[in-house]
């Protein structure tokens, strides 16, 4: 690809910012510049982000613009049609809460979509893995499930999973696991979302030129908009996936470009949905295909993942991460990609022109993302595994291709695969999960808050930086931390998912983590599993003891180096849920002082929760201890002080998860898979034999009950469910 210089002539350049914290990233972006190849972090030098754009001053809504308010009096000024700043800024705001519900929530449909494939028959290589959760699932619909077939079940949630997207009358039903006053505050409010596609389409429709002109208005849109996602579209899209995948567990693995094998034939899954991305994880272990990859010189098939579909099959496989959103072209650049599959979402166009400068194949496989330059295999849910199948064979075929290999020897262990289910397991067992033993630490002190470290990669920002500063300080002050999507990846790659992590916390929160026997980063998921931490937030909310709502919590919500759109609809959600949330990098609203002071003090005033956008770490991080103390403050818990707590030495925790990791490679060496292995011993007789119809991960083996904490616990605060 040619170079885009937008640079205007004679501006001296800004002095130059670190690229990545990632010594495998910094490593990969010399081999770029020694071999000649650009990537996203090379364009962004010549790229200027556009400054009217980017801070919301341009309207491009009608063809009598673009109108583009700048100069100091910008806020006086108008549109050819009158519409001024306000306007402009929440009005592109909206469009893009709206882009990012319909992505995470198209997603969500396509889950659905699948589940009623399989419930019907048709789409051989799936099943139903989890009838727990698919019980529980039905519990929060209203189906029934007593004496029912589990595809007869299924049909029926899937079903119901669909209506949620065009229902002409009602409100989504997962609304109703929000606490009563949540409920009650989207109601009065005139929030509480109807039907997924009627909210994307009315804000896209408020948003045309000359509907809706009152900016607070526009952003009341927006938030209900957003609802539609975080409680309808990305959730429904993480129980589906539990329901055909497993719920997750905690299982090791590793991360980062080290994964790579010089010796394997190495396919990496790069995109969002995990249809396709489980029937590779089943191809690459198929004793036929890695024959052939012997008979073709390879040493074995090796898969890998980019982005949020690796999240995906890292939670429920164990397959390890290639890295975050950053690490797409970097990945292409080691030569040692047979073949990148890619779905939707966090595509860069950039694969096509840079795998042809290697011997690597792109393959796309959905028919709503092709890229010029790959190759297209459309997957069919109807014959997923015989469209992995080949695929894998195609990756096989091009081994022999390679040209030179530069694989960036940086690996580092995680612990992945935290649900909200395995949270209550872990605070009380299968019959009395609970969030108690957490919440008691919260308002003892010993753990001070709760923060979520979320979001994507940015080349405006050092790549990872703001994500692990985060991570590091939190954990330091005692602040418990649960990360999902390339967030998730950026703490891992910086070694923060690593059971030995816990020597970095503070006095308080290492004594509760190992009492309770979980790490104090948890890894949630992938973007659409953030819905996870919405139910985990609920649950302690309506626990006891810390008020009675998401708002009343010492919590905080953080994406430090967001990037799209859909950031911006779940930083939206968690605000309309309560949340306090803040943003890096800019703020696509900073032109207007109003739209600004609308989605701060105006949002906090109407629900509770906020979005501001604090570029400066340093400033970011205080911010957010401000927010957690002042809810301290109000809930009258006593202050934060660490000096209480000792440091509790060597711990039963270390022990645990050093023995099964020293269990799952004796078993690795003896050749048995130990697929969503547990870290901790589930129950009684559990072990880590996960043979086939095991539901592929520990719980389902158990027939653990969970329903008295999902089904009956959240409809019991679910009011008119
Ligand atoms: O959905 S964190 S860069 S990969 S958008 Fe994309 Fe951002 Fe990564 Fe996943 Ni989420
Ligand atoms: Fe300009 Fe108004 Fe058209 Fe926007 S809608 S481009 S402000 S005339």
């Amino acid at each position: 690809m040619d170079d885009v210089k937008n640079e205007p002539a004679g501006k001296s350049p800004e002095p130059a910012m670190a690229k990545s914290i990632d010594p495998a990233a910094l490593e990969m972006l010399a081999h770029a510049d020694d071999c000649g190849i650009e990537t996203a972090f090379s364009r962004a030098d010549t790229m200027k982000p556009c400054p009217i754009g980017e801070k919301g001053a341009c309207c491009r809504i009608c063809s009598m613009g673009p109108c583009r308010l700048v100069g100091k009096d910008a806020e006086e000024k108008t549109g050819i049609c009158g519409a001024d700043l306000p306007t402009i800024a929440a009005r592109h705001f909206a469009r893009q809460v709206a882009g990012g519900v319909a992505a995470h929530s198209d997603h969500g449909r396509d889950m659905a979509m699948t589940l009623r494939a399989v419930a019907k028959g048709e789409a051989a290589g799936y099943k139903v893995k989890d009838e727990q959760k698919l019980a529980s699932v039905a519990g929060y619909m209203g189906i029934a499930t007593s004496g029912r077939e589990v595809n007869e079940i299924a049909l029926d949630v899937a079903d119901k999973a669909l209506e949620q997207f065009g229902q002409p009358h009602g409100e989504i039903i997962y609304t109703k696991r929000a606490t009563p006053k949540r409920q009650k505050v989207w109601r009065e409010l005139g929030i509480t979302p109807r039907a997924i596609d009627r909210e994307v389409t009315e804000v896209l429709h408020r948003t045309h030129e000359g509907v809706d002109l009152d900016a607070e208005n526009i952003l009341k849109s927006s938030l209900r908009c957003s609802l539609a996602d975080g409680w309808g579209g990305a959730m429904l899209s993480t129980d589906i996936s539990d329901i055909l995948f497993g719920t997750p567990s905690p299982l090791s693995s590793e991360v980062n470009l080290g994964v790579l094998k010089s010796d394997q034939v190495n396919v990496i899954v790069h995109g969002h949905e995990p249809t396709l991305s489980a029937m590779l994880v089943e191809a690459s272990r198929d004793p036929e295909l890695i024959a052939e990859a012997k008979a073709a010189g390879a040493e074995g098939i090796n898969l890998a993942g980019i982005c949020c579909t690796s999240n995906e099959i890292l939670m429920r496989y164990g397959i390890p991460a290639a890295g975050n959103f950053l690490h797409q072209e970097l990945a292409v650049l080691t030569g040692a990609v047979e073949t990148m599959v890619v779905d939707v979402q966090c595509i860069m166009q950039a694969l096509g022109p840079l795998a042809q400068r290697f011997h690597t194949q792109l393959v796309t496989t959905s028919p709503k993302a092709k890229i010029p330059g790959a190759v297209h295999v459309e997957f069919d849910e109807h014959r997923a595994p015989e469209t992995a199948r080949e695929i894998v064979r195609m990756a096989i075929a091009n081994y022999p291709n390679r040209g030179p290999v530069h694989i960036p020897d940086f690996h580092e262990p995680l612990v992945a695969g935290f649900s909200h289910e395995y949270l209550n397991y872990m605070q009380g067992g299968f019959h009395r999960g609970s969030f108690r033993p957490l919440n008691d630490a919260i308002i003892a002190g010993r753990v001070r808050g709760l923060a979520g470290v979320v979001g994507c990669n940015n080349v405006r920002v050092t790549q990872d930086e703001g994500i692990v500063e985060m991570i590091k300080r939190f954990i330091a002050e005692d602040v418990m931390v649960v990360v999902t999507g390339c967030a998730a990846t950026a703490g891992a790659k910086a070694g923060y998912l690593s059971p030995e992590i816990l020597d970095s916390a503070g006095p308080g929160l290492r004594e509760v983590m190992e009492a309770i026997g979980i790490p104090p980063v948890l890894h949630l998921g992938s973007c659409v599993d953030n819905s996870r931490i919405l139910t985990v937030l609920t649950q302690v909310a309506t626990e006891g003891g810390l008020g009675e709502d998401i708002d009343d919590l010492p919590a905080v919500g953080l994406c430090p180096e967001w990037m799209c759109e859909k950031a911006i609809a779940i930083g939206t959600y968690f605000a309309a849920s309560g949340a306090h949330v803040i943003f890096g990098v800019s703020s696509p609203v900073e032109a207007s002082s109003v739209a600004t002071h609308l989605m701060t003090k105006g949002w906090e005033d109407m629900v509770g929760g906020d979005l501001e956008f604090i570029p400066d770490w340093d400033k970011m991080f205080a911010r957010s201890l401000e927010l957690i103390d002042a809810k301290r403050a109000a809930l009258k818990l006593p202050a934060y002080d660490p000096s209480q707590y000792g440091d509790s030495g060597d711990s039963l925790f270390f022990a645990e998860i050093k023995k099964y990791l020293a269990d799952q490679a004796a078993e690795a060496e003896r050749g048995v898979e130990t697929v969503g292995s547990p870290v901790y011993p589930l129950a009684d007789g559990h072990s880590h034999d996960h043979g086939e119809g095991s539901g592929g991960h520990a719980h389902g083996a158990e027939g653990h009950d969970h329903a008295h904490e999902d089904g009956a616990h959240d409809h019991s605060h679910g009011g008119d469910a």
